[in-house]
């Protein structure tokens, strides 16, 4: 799971909220990383991303890198231009939920590997919904993988890279100070209302919408304070699979030795629109478009 690329907010020591951020090992970064950050303090470095000081207070950089983990990070490898689709891809999505009254931390996308965001407090929580039987929840329950739900399931796994993302209970999170329960109906509420978004997006392009991982923090402004979508989607959080052919289009692609990884996600952001056939993916530097 991308167990540690949450961003932790506001304050200059993340560790105080979120004690699993003490124990993330920082690898230097890539030449394309330097090249386009050697000005901008670094605040966060996950699996999949990186978050640097933003150009104003209250905002963010988010940097998609091109490293593919799956099982806590026992397998690794890069993917050159991973990054570059998945930062149009939830570009892409990020937009769409903004526009319709979703809120996101999304702005705008800088450049081909960033985007500005707005920062948030992160609550400490993966929250995963579920269409259709796949991944863990076929593991865990002998469930078949493929079967169509008889209604979406939001389950909730608490970010810690030392214990493996456990499930959790509300009454774990309630409990344990995560979330209030008011912050936890909001969450169910914006998950069920983006699982319903997605799924209808998906469909049209004739993909399945299996099941998604989401991450949410808390946004302040002035004396307020609402829950809102921040992290990514795109095929490193969903499940995908071609409707006709139930070929994987994500990151099983990667955790199941399947290879053609990139050539999958590039196909969901063809389809979607966001990229056209001849679009070069992996050689070009890094431009920036501010
Ligand atoms: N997910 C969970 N942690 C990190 C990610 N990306 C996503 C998976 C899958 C869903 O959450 O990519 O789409 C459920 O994963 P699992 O492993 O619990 O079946
Ligand atoms: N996303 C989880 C991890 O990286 C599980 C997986 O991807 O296999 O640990």
């Amino acid at each position: 799971m991308e167990r540690s690329k949450e961003h932790c907010g506001r304050s200059a020591s993340p560790e105080s909220w979120c004690p699993q951020v003490s124990a993330f090992r920082v690898r230097p970064p890539t030449k394309n990383e330097n090249r386009m950050n050697n000005r901008r303090r670094r605040i966060y470095e996950g699996k999949g991303k990186i978050l640097y000081e933003g150009p104003e207070p209250g905002t963010l950089v988010q940097f998609f890198k091109d490293d593919a983990t799956a099982f806590n990070k026992k397998k690794h490898e890069i993917i050159d231009g991973k990054g570059v689709i998945n930062n149009r891809i939830s570009e892409y999505i990020f937009s769409h939920l903004n526009r319709i009254g979703i809120p996101t931390h999304f702005i705008r996308r800088l450049n081909m590997r960033e985007q500005l965001i707005r920062e948030v407090e992160m609550i400490p929580l993966e929250i995963v919904v579920r269409n259709v039987a796949a991944g863990e929840l076929s593991t865990r329950l002998g469930i078949e993988e493929g079967l169509v739900l008889p209604r979406s399931i939001i389950e909730f796994y608490f970010k810690s890279d030392a214990l493996e993302d456990p499930m959790v209970s509300e009454e774990h999170i309630t409990a344990f100070g995560w979330a209030s329960p008011q912050e936890l109906d909001d969450v169910m509420a914006l998950a069920i209302r983006i699982n319903d978004f997605l799924t209808g997006l998906f469909l049209g392009v004739g993909i399945q919408l299996v099941d998604f991982k989401i991450e949410c923090g808390r946004l302040y402004e002035g004396d307020m304070m609402r829950i809102i979508l921040a992290d990514e989607i795109s095929p490193d959080s969903c499940r995908l699979w071609d409707i006709e052919t139930k070929d994987r289009l994500d990151r099983d692609r990667f955790r199941k030795d399947m290879g053609g990884l990139l050539e999958a996600y590039q196909e969901v952001a063809r389809r979607l629109g966001i990229i056209n056939e001849n679009e070069p993916i992996r050689a070009t530097g890094p431009v920036l478009v501010k």
